[in-house]
């Protein structure tokens, strides 16, 4: 370990690099994902001559506001995540030039300044870990278990892209494909938990594959999640259907009032990554009595320290806490596993979309990050424990130049394969 510490080592650059990786035709309550999924891998290099890494969204307005806070923190000291909070939000706030709020996915509600702060605060961690010869863990309080468990996150999803041949996976649309491909996962990756993506077909019929995974898999704890696809009637109906079957159910329908209403009325723990995405959203939920687990992700809960005080929060409320996920590359993946590690109110398997990408495709070099009994050891080297791996950058970025995407758009996928594609919350 270096004797470099706070106050005398500064930020000098970041380097924010797009990438794009192979995801395959994965549906959802609002169409079906894309060929690509987008990253941002972002390099924060200081004067120590130790750089550290972060991994955010690759949405195009997302791109230019990090590009915009980037500038914001040359000569930051990277021990002061506070000083590169602040500094964020003034480089943000200051602007007026970039409309609409640059996210990724379903989730809108969340906090534009902690969403952007994410990346440059995990790289930070990751600066200080190397410098300190200690794993990031260890300045989150330390690992209270060794290994973090995941949850085999299943898709209804068609055989492959249209126009192009059958993945590996093959096609998952009913019950018995479900069941075939929670086989594969929990054979190749020994998942302990499983997750339904819900929301694209008739709720029963996802409600029957849910009761197929039942019986297959008799010991395994089982969630549903079809991202507000249901009116609060259907999610009464079928929560009733599936009481006593899951272990919670994740955003049946939308809002707080309706998830508090469906929660009056059926007797199993209703958890969220929807309507409590930003610290403000927890005193309305807190109070309505909508939510009994909330799903964190250091992605938009502003770093991974800001995600620690979410588990403070919940532990205070008597809430469950549980954690979310989004195609990733590695660099995500061993910045959740060192969070969940030192989050002792961690009360479940968090989710992963990690066996959606192909093994061969990622930003860092292989052989630390890997999945045993479903879970990932949690890294011991210093920082998050994981190196850059410059090849792989470098052709998952030219794949972006190459692939035409510049913000994820699974309906408007969808409505190019299927014309008739309406976006509908409540959908049934
Ligand atoms: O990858 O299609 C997907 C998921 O639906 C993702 O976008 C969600 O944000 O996994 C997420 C969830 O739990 O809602
Ligand atoms: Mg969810």
């Amino acid at each position: 370990p270096s004797a470099v510490h706070s106050g005398q080592v500064a930020i000098t650059g970041v380097t924010i690099t797009p990438v794009a990786f192979a995801d395959p035709p994965l549906l959802n309550a609002v169409g079906v994902h894309e060929p690509f999924a987008l990253r941002a891998i972002v390099q924060v290099h200081t004067d120590a001559g130790v750089t550290g890494l972060g991994e955010t969204y690759g949405d195009e307005g997302h791109l230019a506001r990090l590009r915009l806070a980037a500038q914001a923190l040359a000569g930051a000291d990277p021990f002061s995540t506070n000083e590169l909070r602040s500094r964020v939000a003034r480089a943000l706030v200051a602007d007026t030039t970039l409309g609409g709020h640059g996210m990724s996915g379903m989730v809108t509600g969340s906090s534009t300044a902690d969403r952007v702060l994410s990346p440059f605060e995990v790289a930070a961690l990751d600066i200080q870990g190397r410098l300190l010869g200690v794993p990031v863990s260890t300045l989150l309080g330390g690992a209270v278990r060794e290994a973090v468990p995941f949850s085999g996150y299943l898709f209804y999803k068609w055989a492959g892209h249209p126009g192009h041949a059958e993945d590996s996976w093959g096609e998952a649309l009913d019950p018995a494909g479900i069941v075939a491909q929670a086989r594969t996962m929990v054979d190749g990756y020994g998942f302990t938990a499983l997750k339904l993506k819900a929301g694209v077909f008739d709720p029963d019929a996802e409600a029957e594959a849910i009761e197929a995974l039942r019986a297959e898999f008799p010991g395994l704890p089982l969630r549903i999640d079809p991202n507000a696809a249901w009116g609060v009637e259907t999610s009464v109906r079928i929560g009733k259907r599936l009481e006593g079957v899951l272990e919670y159910l994740e955003d049946p329908t939308p809002g707080i009032a309706g998830m508090a209403e469906v929660r009056r009325r059926v007797e199993m723990p209703l958890a969220t990554n929807m309507c409590v995405v930003s610290f403000n959203d927890l005193p309305p939920a807190i109070a309505a009595g909508a939510v009994d687990v909330v799903l964190s992700d250091h992605h938009f809960w502003g770093g991974l320290r800001r995600s620690q005080t979410l588990g403070g929060i919940a532990e205070t409320f008597g809430l469950g806490l549980s954690m979310h996920s989004n195609s990733h590359l590695g660099i995500s993946l061993a910045a959740m596993v060192h969070l969940a590690a030192a989050t002792p109110n961690l009360d479940y398997a968090c989710d992963t979309h990690w066996p959606w990408k192909n093994a061969d495709e990622d930003i860092v070099v292989p052989g630390v990050l890997g999945f045993r009994d479903g879970a990932v050891a949690v890294p011991t080297g210093p920082g998050l424990g994981i190196e850059l791996d410059q090849d792989g950058l470098e052709k998952l970025h030219r794949q972006y130049l190459d692939c035409g995407l510049r913000s994820r758009d699974d309906t408007g996928y969808m409505q190019r394969i299927h014309p008739g594609y309406e976006l509908r919350s409540p959908r049934w």
